[in-house]
């Protein structure tokens, strides 16, 4: 195809610095979209080779281009507006494109407070070949390509919802061959520390969204339809990195792998069809196993599972409830001890910091996490845009300056908002008190028990 624009994506750096690196699934879709769409691009990856916005600045003093994109989760709202204000500073007619959560989840922030010119809401695969399409062929008029929201005459436009594509398989798995992979296996998550050194770790998407809906919780699938690849198409998804890309361990990036045990058996079933062995890990709800589904989760083990992650979040019933987690706490037991005795290790998160939560409600949380047997990730609640829990923040005055707020935001692990009733210096401690304590009892050493950079199983556990 003759191109008369240049195009330029940008992969931000989230973790300056990071030991580990994780390749960009999203953005991975968005090249592989683009690319297949006949365009042809350069990719600057931010993230890959640990590049700052000065880095960026020194790029494009030599290299000239018209359309960039560039995708990144709400946290990195700052990163996005600082991104956006040197592109244009070396090219002011430069069309800025952003997605992901920066753009579906604060739309009218984003363009009012940065220099980006269109943001894609949701979805962004077929959007932004049509917005390509749009910008160079002249094909459409930006009104009529769905999905996005730009700025004219001072009015903010949004387009029509884009419709969600039905059949993931048609769009297949990321085309790994575009990004420097080598560079992101270098110091790519290793599950967890014990894992071998060389080991190769490929994120894998198996499943967009999730059917719940959780008053803290965003991701730029909510509200669509929750759809997931085929049995089938994992499989051969498998196939293609262990020949090709040699990968020995394979993460399951999903909200929500198994929504039901049926799916998980239908997986174990296709992967017993390997002729090879690789390990992988996937996501579920914390209900998902129960006693009577030992057999399956020792079938999982067979053929290569290592570890099942979801998501006990706090043992308050009240909290539980406020946050519409719709989970029961036996059956968090249950499904905790049933993996145990099937053999596969538990993994789960938990935020602390709803305005219900006190001292005891700690306690209670940090004791199931014993009685589960599982050291966890802890974050606290840092509310986000499009959740119930921003609005409440908003409401209550702990949020007054919605672009303040979000040009501080970042990891959950840092302390952001108090919106409970303890003094934050002592929440903080109790926080952090319960978590040494529970790594002692678990056999384990941390420099901060907050961040623990990956998953950590017991000593003595026996899988
Ligand atoms: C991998 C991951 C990470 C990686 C990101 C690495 C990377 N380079 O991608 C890491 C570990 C760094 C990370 C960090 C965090 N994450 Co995270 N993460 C994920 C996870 C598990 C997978 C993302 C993914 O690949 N999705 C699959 C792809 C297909 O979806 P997608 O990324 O949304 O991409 C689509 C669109 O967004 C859009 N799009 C994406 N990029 C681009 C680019 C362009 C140019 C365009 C046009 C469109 C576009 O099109 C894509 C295809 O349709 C998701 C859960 C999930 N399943 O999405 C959470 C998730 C994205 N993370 C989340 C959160 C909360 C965090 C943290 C804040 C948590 C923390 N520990 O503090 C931090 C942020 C830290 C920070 N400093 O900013 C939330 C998002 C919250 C939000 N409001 O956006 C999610 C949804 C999980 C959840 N439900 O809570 N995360
Ligand atoms: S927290 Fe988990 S279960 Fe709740 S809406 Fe988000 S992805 Fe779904």
């Amino acid at each position: 195809m003759q191109q008369n624009k240049k195009i330029l994506f940008i992969n931000p750096c989230l973790r300056l610095n990071a030991k580990r690196k994780f390749p960009p699934v999203g953005l991975a879709c968005i090249l592989k979209a683009v690319k297949n769409a006949g365009y042809e691009f350069d990719l600057y990856d931010m993230d890959a080779d640990n590049l700052t916005v000065d880095d960026l600045n020194d790029f494009l003093s030599g290299n000239h281009y018209d359309i960039f994109g560039v995708g990144a989760i709400v946290t990195a709202f700052r990163l996005i507006r600082d991104i956006a204000d040197i592109i244009k500073k070396h090219n002011s007619d430069a069309v800025v494109i952003a997605g992901n959560s920066v753009s579906t989840s604060i739309p009218e922030i984003l363009l009012k407070n940065t220099k980006v010119d269109i943001g894609v809401m949701g979805e962004g695969d077929v959007t932004i070949v049509e917005l390509l399409d749009s910008l160079i062929k002249n094909s459409m008029q930006l009104s009529e390509v769905d999905g996005i929201v730009f700025e004219e005459n001072s009015e903010i436009i949004h387009t029509n919802k884009r419709q969600v594509i039905q059949n993931l398989d048609e769009i297949g798995f990321p085309d790994w061959e575009i990004f420097n992979i080598k560079k992101y296996n270098e110091g790519m998550v290793r599950p967890v520390l014990e894992e071998a050194e060389e080991s190769v770790v490929f994120p894998l998407n198996s499943a967009r969204g999730c059917p719940f809906n959780c008053t803290f919780c965003y991701h730029v699938f909510k509200g669509d339809r929750y759809r997931r690849y085929s049995e089938e198409a994992i499989f051969n998804e498998f196939k293609r990195l262990y020949y090709e890309f040699h990968a020995t361990y394979i993460y399951f990036w999903d909200e929500l792998s198994f929504p039901n045990t049926q799916t998980a058996e239908r997986l174990v079933m296709k992967l017993e069809e390997l002729p090879f062995r690789i390990s992988w890990a996937a996501s579920s709800r914390g209900d998902l196993f129960s006693k009577n589904d030992v057999d399956l989760i020792r079938k999982m083990k067979s053929v290569g599972c290592k570890h099942i992650n979801f998501s006990i979040e706090n043992a308050s019933p009240e909290i539980l409830q406020a946050m519409n987690k719709r989970i029961n706490l036996d059956k968090i037991v249950e499904h905790c001890d049933a993996l145990h005795e099937g053999g596969l290790t538990p993994f789960t998160s938990i935020i602390f910091g709803y305005p219900q939560e006190t001292p005891e409600s700690i306690k209670m949380t940090i004791d199931m996490c014993d009685r589960c047997r599982i050291y966890p990730s802890v974050g606290f609640l840092q509310p986000l845009p499009g959740t119930p829990m921003y609005e409440y923040a908003k409401e209550n005055g702990f949020i007054t300056d919605e672009v303040e707020y979000l040009l501080q935001a970042g990891d959950r692990q840092d302390f952001h908002i108090n919106m409970t009733k303890i003094p934050s210096d002592e929440f903080y401690n109790m926080v952090v008190d319960g978590l040494k304590e529970l790594a002692a009892k678990m056999g384990l050493k941390f420099d901060n028990p907050l961040k623990t950079a990956v998953y950590q199983k017991p000593k003595d556990a026996k899988n």
